[in-house]
């Protein structure tokens, strides 16, 4: 018999339909607090942690769209404070009921990956650019796996919080390999689309308005939504959501951590996908 889900049926449910499903103090405290521990640790080197507080002004600050330091580079992922992240039984247990227990490849796809992102902006907005998606469609229509983003320390609304256009993984799903390139200009067509990519809705609170603006493609309905969370939540994300990164308008430093899970029996498909001309 099958072990039961830790998942319901409405939160599959929510998975299926939106592509993005909140999962609330998901990972334990202890672990997501050693985890942002190395990060500060690392981070005390450019002197941005210091006796326990932020010291933001050691570093000059970075403007939208750079985000300052490069996470891989300055904090670096590869420790096993970072990975540890990864063996959160709730959250394994969680990943496996997204994807009907198939076997992952866990060899290849490396330790979670840091998102880090200094304060950078006085006024927060939608970005019209670098919308994309980390996995290509592939012809059998098939979900390419589940991707993990967990927060390692409070991430408040305009704090820098990945933006995801939930719905979208529903779309061009048209027995094709469709790469990230190819998806956004096919989705550019949509007036949806149009308008999230729109360099003359431009700036400001009028960009910031498209966050939680319904909005649909044919029977698809699509919202952008913020991840936003308190350390120990997560969210995952169906690969084939569009998304990007955000302008971090507050005084905190945004501190998460992503992890794409891939069944290995995705793979063969997903080497063709990417490299098919
Ligand atoms: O939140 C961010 O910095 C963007 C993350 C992203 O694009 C990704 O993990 O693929």
């Amino acid at each position: 018999m099958p072990a039961p889900s830790i998942l319901t049926r409405e939160q599959l449910d929510e998975f299926e339909r939106r592509g993005v499903l909140p999962l609330r103090g998901l990972l334990a405290a202890d672990r997501v607090r050693r985890a942002r521990e190395y990060v500060q640790h690392r981070l005390a080197r450019f002197g941005l942690w210091k006796d326990g507080r932020w010291c933001l002004g050691a570093v000059p600050r970075p403007e939208w769209p750079a985000t300052g330091l490069g996470p891989s580079q300055a904090i670096g992922n590869e420790h096993p404070d970072v990975e540890g992240l990864l063996e959160e039984p709730a959250l394994l247990c969680a990943v496996a009921a997204l994807l009907g227990g198939c076997a992952l490849d866990r060899t290849r796809s490396g330790p979670p990956q840091i998102l880090f992102t200094l304060p950078n902006s006085d006024t927060w907005m939608v970005p019209a650019t670098n919308w994309h998606v980390d996995f290509p469609r592939l012809a059998t229509g098939r979900r390419p796996g589940v991707q993990l983003f967990a927060f390692l320390d409070t991430v408040e609304p305009r704090g820098g919080g990945t933006l995801v256009v939930a719905g979208s993984h529903r779309l061009l799903n048209d027995k094709r390999f469709v790469r990230s390139k190819a998806l956004r200009r096919l989705l550019g067509r949509e007036t949806f689309f149009r308008e999230l990519y729109s360099p003359e809705r431009a700036g400001g609170e009028d960009r910031a308005r498209l966050l939680g603006e319904a909005g649909a493609v044919g029977d698809v309905p699509l919202e952008v939504i913020e991840l936003t969370g308190a350390p120990g939540d997560a969210y995952f994300t169906d690969p084939r959501v569009l998304h990007t990164a955000a302008p971090n308008a507050t005084d905190r430093p945004r501190i998460m951590a992503t992890h794409r899970f891939v069944p290995v029996d995705v793979l063969p498909e997903l080497a063709r996908a990417f490299t098919s001309p």
